[in-house]
């Protein structure tokens, strides 16, 4: 069977650098990595309010009230955002936050989504 292809989206050759191989790859099946992540920040039962907005001060640089805010929107919604930053950067803050939660025995956590 023959798959149509739209005219627009012909498969590109694409020549191997080096190899001399030579590969099909259809425009929109370029693998294409996210540039930006959310640092997600997650509501929990046991962790104090004054110490969540502590971490959004201390890691994602909030003023005193955007921190409350926050984290009385995260309190009521389940998650929110506490910044959007590169890849590693955002993997660091999670990590960051997260272990510093660890030591302080409190079960506070970040997560990172593609943006
Ligand atoms: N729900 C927590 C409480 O009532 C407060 C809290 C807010 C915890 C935001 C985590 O990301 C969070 N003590």
């Amino acid at each position: 069977m023959s798959e149509k292809i739209p005219f627009d989206k012909e498969p590109q050759e694409h020549l191997g650098e080096e190899s001399g191989t030579r590969a099909l790859v259809r425009p929109e099946e370029k693998t294409k990595t996210p540039s930006f992540y959310k640092v997600l920040i997650l509501n929990d039962d046991f962790t104090p309010r004054e110490y969540v907005v502590h971490v959004l001060q201390k890691f994602f640089k909030k003023s005193e009230q955007e921190a409350t805010h926050l984290m009385l929107q995260v309190h009521h919604k389940g998650m929110g955002v506490a910044g959007v930053f590169t890849c590693e950067i955002a993997e660091t803050k999670a990590y960051q936050v997260n272990e510093y939660s660890k030591k302080h025995k409190y079960p506070l956590k970040c997560v990172v989504e593609a943006a």
